[in-house]
């Protein structure tokens, strides 16, 4: 997130919530923006084909058909710009690429947008009149957004959104994204992702490189495997991201797996497709705190701790990170999962280099190098010393009680609460003239609905952890798909009937939850249940830069059992 938690509550005049489920899926936040509303009368504009809760305390609903939000929110950019309610000001003295993205965005008049969308042309024009009125607007989205061939584009519009109304670096705006996982943020921050060091530093950049071979005690070299398939150095290409890494598989790209903390088996998209890689991959290993669909696969588990048996710290949505203590003793032989990579990690480097003696202090840095860490202090002060953003971010700090956003780059820094304050990373804001693409997958005479996939408030992705609670099963214990009443009466459903929805890759059958949360022509399914699955009916087509799939869309068929 561009601003916080807090700062969104209390300054935002409206607030416009894109494909999130805020409430069911990010509780404490949407209870946040509840209160807005009711407590203060800011506005909100809720856009999601679902009638989710969070309608109910909207001042309006756009429920444009799943896949078109590039084409809306152009079409409301053409009505802010038709009637003037652009922050000229703003447009000029902190951004470039207004001309060209203009005359993209004249390319979708409200009637052409209408028909896109399906969204009424007079709702068009009260939404933009809220946006063009109400400032500032924070908006935030989620995986609505994301979860498209097109999730990028459709993430820079939103950004363009906000320029055009003026609404970045200044408190009660911003562009929100709300991430997911409890540590999502941190693992991307510290470079849990293909191209980056920690901070986003470029694997590509040959300075970068070299600090990290340097502070890891390695060769400056790029990575080189040499005769005797020792392997020096770091890589200096770009890796493969996980939605890649599964077909690579079967390119002969990829030999083995190291999978931690995830079920694949249960969240990627198309599972028949995953079940095949798995079987034809040559070897598996799975940290994780219990068996899952995915353990089936695995030549090796190794058994890893939950949140509550480890100390270190969690990065939230909104980059504030924050300490996790240890309420408990590793129950059985599990080991905390630092401990069990940086075995790994040192007895593959000590091969590597041949070397057995495994005390490698750095006499440059004074860190302990060679991946021998001995607590999750010690890491952290590796991570203060070579991540620029959490230069300041110390244990002892957090200890202390204090509030800390990244960046900090010192320990002396109280931190960031609100981003682009004063400029933008790149130094000005860049309009995008992005065009609408409809999805890969549309409704045709054999598969005429569209499906939609997500979760539900009771359960956790692939339900390992969920459908371990009994109380959680005693409220939802079943999957259920999200069918309109209309479509039931079409097709003559009795209550609690089931039905079976199939896809181009396969079908699931569990109970109908006839309910007007949908419209006609979409029916919504979740995944926390191996017996009925959605990933058994999506597909891998991949957004071609974050190569995120298109969970949010596909065409299925719906027929009674
Ligand atoms: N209880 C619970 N909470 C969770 C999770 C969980 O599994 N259970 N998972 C966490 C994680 S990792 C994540 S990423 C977040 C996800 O949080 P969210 O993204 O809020 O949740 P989703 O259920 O994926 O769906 C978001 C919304 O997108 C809408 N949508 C579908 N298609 C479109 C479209 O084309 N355009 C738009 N604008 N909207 C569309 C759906 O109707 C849905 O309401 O939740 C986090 N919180
Ligand atoms: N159809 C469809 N599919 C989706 C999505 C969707 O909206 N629709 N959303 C996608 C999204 S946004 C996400 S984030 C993914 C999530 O997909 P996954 O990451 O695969 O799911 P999780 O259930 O969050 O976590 C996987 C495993 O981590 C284990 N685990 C939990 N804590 C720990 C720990 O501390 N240590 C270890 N070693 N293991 C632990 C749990 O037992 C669990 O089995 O699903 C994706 N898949
Ligand atoms: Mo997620």
């Amino acid at each position: 997130m561009s601003n916080s938690m807090d700062d969104v509550a209390a300054n935002a005049q409206a607030l416009f919530v894109i494909g999130s489920n805020t409430t069911e899926q990010h509780p404490v936040f949407g209870a946040m923006l509840r209160q807005a509303v009711l407590r203060r009368g800011a506005k909100l504009i809720v856009a999601d084909p679902r009638r989710i809760d969070l309608t109910d305390y909207a001042t309006l609903h756009l429920r444009q058909r799943p896949g078109t939000d590039i084409a809306l929110l152009n079409g409301l950019m053409y009505i802010i710009l038709e009637k003037g309610w652009e922050d000229k000001t703003f447009i000029v003295e902190r951004c470039e690429g207004f001309d060209e993205f203009r005359a993209t965005v004249e390319q979708y008049p409200p009637d052409k947008v209408s028909a896109i969308t399906g969204i009424p042309v007079e709702k068009l024009y009260e939404a933009a009149e809220i946006m063009g009125t109400a400032k500032p607007m924070a908006v935030m989205w989620a995986m609505g957004i994301t979860q498209h061939i097109t999730g990028v584009r459709n993430v820079m519009t939103l950004a363009n959104l906000q320029m055009l109304l003026g609404n970045m670096g200044k408190p009660g705006g911003g562009v929100n994204p709300l991430r997911g996982q409890n540590n999502v943020q941190g693992a991307c921050d510290l470079g849990g992702l293909p191209n980056v060091y920690p901070a986003y530093q470029p694997v590509t950049n040959e300075e970068v490189r070299k600090k990290f071979a340097a502070a890891w005690g390695l060769d400056a070299e790029p990575r080189t495997i040499d005769e005797q398939g020792l392997i020096h150095g770091l890589p200096s290409t770009v890796g493969l991201t996980v939605t890649e890494m599964m077909p690579g598989i079967l390119e002969g790209k990829v030999h083995a797996l190291y999978i931690l903390a995830e079920d694949p088996i249960m969240s990627d998209p198309d599972t028949k497709h995953i079940r095949h890689c798995l079987e034809a991959v040559d070897f598996v290993v799975l940290q994780e705190i219990f068996p899952t669909e995915t353990s089936h696969y695995a030549d090796v588990l190794l058994p890893g701790v939950t949140f509550v048996e480890k100390t270190g710290t969690f990065t939230n949505t909104e980059r504030r990170v924050q300490m996790v203590h240890q309420a408990i003793e590793p129950l059985g032989e599990s080991r905390q999962d630092w401990e069990i990579i940086r075995d790994i990690a040192v007895r593959i480097l000590a091969d590597g280099r041949r070397i057995t003696k495994l005390d490698l202090q750095n006499t440059q840095t004074g860190l302990w190098s060679g991946w021998d860490y001995h607590s999750p202090t010690e890491i952290m002060t590796e991570i203060n010393a070579l991540t620029p953003s959490y230069a300041g971010i110390t244990h002892e700090r957090l200890e202390r009680g204090e509030q800390l956003q990244w960046p900090v780059p010192n320990t002396e820094h109280p931190g960031t609460p609100i981003l682009h304050t004063k400029q933008f990373a790149r130094g000005l804001g860049k309009f995008m003239p992005i065009d609408h693409i409809p999805p890969a997958e549309r409704p045709d005479d054999t598969y005429p609905f569209v499906l939609s996939t997500g979760r539900v408030l009771y359960h956790w992705h692939g339900g390992e952890m969920t459908r371990r609670a009994e109380s959680l099963m005693t409220l939802y214990s079943e999957a259920l798909i999200e069918v309109s009443p209309w479509d039931a009466e079409k097709m003559g459903l009795a209550p609690d009937q089931w039905v079976r929805v199939t896809s181009r890759r396969g079908a699931i059958e569990a109970k109908a939850w006839v309910t007007d949360r949908v419209p006609p022509g979409m029916v919504y399914a979740n995944f926390h249940f191996p017996e009925a699955s959605a990933n058994e009916l999506t597909q891998a087509v991949l957004d071609p830069v974050s190569k995120i799939p298109e969970y949010k869309v596909c065409a299925v068929s719906v027929e009674k059992v």
